[in-house]
């Protein structure tokens, strides 16, 4: 590979695009020259200049020209675009949640280990966020001792009606706060159970706010607040409780104004806006280990982790009762 990475894109809706952006506009070492999309007209209007336009994803994986492949469409697309991307031996960057399923994730697992490195990383972004990575430090640091709670709640505005539907909470929406629970805590998901509060009659019509409890392994619990229709803003709030202390991720964006009406924060819109330069440095680490033919950051090994917990919150909603996550061993590629 050259100096400049030439990536395809597949899927060009909402974060389609604004991948693209910051692939063209923002990032350096990269250049999109290929997109796909099942509606073409999206495709053709997202396609920067020179850039070819593919009318099927299979296609753009292997065509010569495109040396690493973006992976943005619908989950239920993700596994068959991963398994052509890891069957044509190409860096792959794919978006959360890596499969709808545990059989579609073991599926790209085993495909990967066939290979023999990694080639795959999972759009886990707030592991890129830096007061994420800020939070996981005190952790680490071990000043407040031993984690013992992690509470956190993931707020959406809205979600779009149609497109987004009622197992999304947990498929689509959960699998961030899993995965960040697994990376703050640096321990895994032994179990699941899922509580339906009084309904808000808020947005589209979907069960709505979720609340979520994650049993780690080590005894250590997890309280997940899910709400998709808030309407004032995309909230993201996570705190730890530890022997000795407490940390808390801070507002965002940080800047008070201060005026006639009092104190204000404003709070972001939506996700594209929160977690701007989360995105930035989650490629900006992708383009380095993809120009050397591999991949760091959030692994096949942890989209497969997320997707266990999806799956078991799914079934803990129709048993009310505690559903056990069992992941296989860890593959050797993971460590
Ligand atoms: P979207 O509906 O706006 O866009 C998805 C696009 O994929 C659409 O244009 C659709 O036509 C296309 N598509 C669907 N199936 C396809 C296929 N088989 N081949 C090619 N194109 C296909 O949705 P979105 O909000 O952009 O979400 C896309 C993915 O990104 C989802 O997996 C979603 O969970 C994820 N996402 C991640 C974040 C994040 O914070 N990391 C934020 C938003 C979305
Ligand atoms: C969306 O797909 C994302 O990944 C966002 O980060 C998340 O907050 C939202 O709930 C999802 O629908």
């Amino acid at each position: 590979m050259g100096e400049i990475l030439k990536v395809g894109v597949i899927g060009t809706g909402m974060i389609g695009q604004d991948h693209i952006r910051r692939l063209t506009k923002v990032l350096s070492g990269v250049a999109v020259v290929a997109v796909n999309d099942i509606d073409p007209k999206r495709a053709a209007a997202a396609a920067p200049a020179g850039a070819k336009v593919f009318d099927s994803a299979d296609a753009l994986i292997a065509d010569a020209n495109v040396e690493a492949v973006i992976i943005c469409s619908w989950g239920p697309a993700h596994e068959a675009q991963l398994l052509a991307a890891i069957a044509a031996e190409k860096p792959v960057f794919c978006e959360k949640p890596m499969t709808t399923s545990e059989a579609a994730a073991l599926k790209v697992i085993d495909a990967e280990v066939a290979f023999g490195r990694r080639l795959v990383q999972v759009g886990f972004m707030r592991r890129f966020d830096a007061d994420y990575r800020r939070l996981k430090a005190v952790i680490d640091g071990g000043t407040l001792g031993t984690p013992l709670m992690y509470h956190s709640a993931h707020r959406n505005a809205s979600v779009p009606a149609g497109l987004y539907t009622s197992d999304m909470p947990l498929n689509d929406t959960l699998v961030h706060d899993a995965d960040i629970s697994r990376f703050l805590l640096s321990d895994e998901v032994s179990g699941v159970e899922v509580r339906l509060p009084r309904r808000s009659s808020q947005g589209v019509d979907l069960r709505d706010p979720t609340f979520v409890l994650l049993h780690m392994a080590s005894g250590a619990l997890v309280d997940v607040e899910i709400s998709v229709n808030i309407g004032y803003g995309y909230d993201i709030r996570g705190e730890v409780s530890c022997e000795q202390g407490v940390a808390r991720l801070p507002e965002r964006p940080a800047t008070l104004v201060r005026d006639a009406h009092g104190v204000r924060q404003a709070i972001p819109e939506d996700w594209r806006e929160r977690f701007i330069e989360a995105y930035d440095q989650e490629f900006r680490e992708w383009i380095v280990a993809a120009k050397t033919g591999t991949a760091t950051g959030p692994s096949t090994w942890d989209g497969y982790a997320a997707t266990l917990v999806a799956d078991a919150a799914l079934r803990a909603v129709e048993s009310g009762a505690f559903e056990p996550v069992r992941m296989r061993d860890k593959p050797a590629i993971y460590n």
